[in-house]
């Protein structure tokens, strides 16, 4: 829930454990730069976070003294770069708390990851009439794969509608459910609405039908402690890029037992365990899932990401996080003419609004003068936009170094926005 200014205040002072803001900003050297003669304020988090210094030390000190490719050279660069690889595994497979490090295929994010099971459990596991679910409100990257599969294999879309305030609706949700039903793919959250999805109760209620369930969670990992085992959801993907680490990284977490199953998604080296002209077998997890040279800096600089981040306190840089995005919506929504896209009870990170009479594409531009990076357009979620008949909307997205005076400076240009078109 989004908390108010109120709660906000008693949550500081019960905790007695302010989140340090001015420090954090310190770890990130990015921000501490002017654009158009501005400092920058950097709310575009939901396409890309920023990158802590430790990050890029590390994938540094990789290229500079561990480069080389992985799992194939009996050499101490190659046996170094290795152990650097899986040892990256090894800390998703904790920050996840999937029960395996082999259940933690690296991808170069949530696109390729849904791809992945679209490919390896969808292509093998669904038939004609069959049916698969997903939400009204997901990226474009969780309904074009099966919509791919649906026209391959004869079956069918189904999608659970959500209400005006961006909410799925469960009991319609169960109601799709059947025996048909080959899949469900949900976000845990909305990168255009902000909505956290109730992702244990969707994967319990599917579970109950014994189909399984793929969360994309490439809005979650980074707001939300994610417990895969918790959660019990069969799949779950992270775009490393959206949580402090470089591009390129990327993880999807599968139950071992379903990854065993699957068809590898590409072939090539790396994959296999004996290949002739006649017949290829395939190597077992993860590495059936990561054929050719992956990218091996990134996803130790994922690891280092996520070293970084056990280092805060997660608990207080989430709440901050929820302070600024309370203090933000509050704020923008006292400014006549503004009006919030996605006013869910469960929010987290990203806040989409639209000013009336004006284009999205032209708060960008006059915010991004002002030195103020936003997101504006449909967020490659363009049902999503029907949905709420907007063709698109501006978006300012948080994470944990943005400050309320940046927020000010967001309003304070979104007035200037509303004056230039009155
Ligand atoms: N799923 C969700 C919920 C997303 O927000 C995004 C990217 C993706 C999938 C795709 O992730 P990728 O790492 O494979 O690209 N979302 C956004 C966004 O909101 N603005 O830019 C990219």
């Amino acid at each position: 829930m989004i908390a108010t200014e109120k709660t906000i205040q008693t949550d500081t002072q019960s905790t007695g454990n302010a989140w340090d803001v001015v420090r954090i900003r310190r770890d990130f050297p990015v921000l501490a730069q002017t654009v158009n003669s501005k400092p920058l304020v950097y709310l575009d988090n939901a396409a890309s976070s920023q990158v802590p210094q430790v990050v890029i030390d590390r994938g540094s000190r990789y290229l500079r003294e561990e480069h080389s490719n992985i799992h194939r050279g009996v050499h101490y660069l190659s046996q170094r770069a290795t152990t650097a690889y899986e040892g990256a595994r090894e800390k998703v497979r904790r920050f996840i708390n999937a029960r395996e490090a082999r259940e933690c295929i690296f991808v170069r994010g949530s696109t390729e990851g849904i791809n992945l099971v679209m490919h390896g459990y969808g292509r093998k596991s669904v038939g004609v009439g069959d049916e698969i679910v997903i939400s009204a409100m997901e990226h474009h990257a969780n309904i074009v794969p099966w919509q791919m599969l649906c026209e391959e294999k004869g079956a069918k879309l189904r999608v659970i509608p959500m209400n005006d305030d961006g909410e799925l609706l469960l009991d319609e949700y169960e109601a799709l459910l059947n025996e048909r039903t080959k899949i469900v793919g949900v976000m845990h959250v909305s990168n255009a609405l902000g909505t956290i999805n109730p992702i244990k109760e969707i994967v319990a209620r599917a579970h109950k039908q014994g189909v399984p369930v793929l969360v994309d969670g490439a809005q979650g990992a980074p707001h939300l402690k994610v417990d895969v085992q918790d959660l019990d959801c069969d799949f779950y993907t992270i775009s490393g890029h959206k949580m402090f680490a470089p591009t390129g990284s990327g993880v999807v977490y599968g139950k071992a037992e379903l990854l065993e199953r699957m068809q590898p998604f590409m072939g090539g080296g790396d994959m296999i365990r004996t290949v002739t002209f006649e017949q290829t077998t395939y190597a077992g997890l993860p590495n059936k899932f990561e054929a050719g040279t992956p990218a091996i800096a990134s996803q130790i600089g994922l690891g280092a990401a996520i070293d970084y981040l056990n280092s805060l306190d997660r608990a207080a840089a989430h709440r901050y996080e929820q302070e600024l995005l309370a203090y933000a919506t509050a704020k923008l929504s006292a400014i006549e003419g503004v009006r919030i896209i996605g006013t869910a009870r469960e929010k987290t990170g990203s806040l989409s609004f639209v000013i009336e009479d004006v284009h999205p594409h032209d708060v960008g531009t006059i915010l991004d003068q002002e030195g103020i990076a936003i997101r504006a357009g449909h967020h490659c979620a363009q049902p999503t936009m029907k949905r709420f008949n907007v063709p698109a909307t501006a978006r300012a997205s948080f994470a944990f170094y943005n400050t309320k005076e940046e927020v000010d400076r967001l309003v304070a240009a979104v007035q200037k926005v509303i004056e230039v078109f009155s």
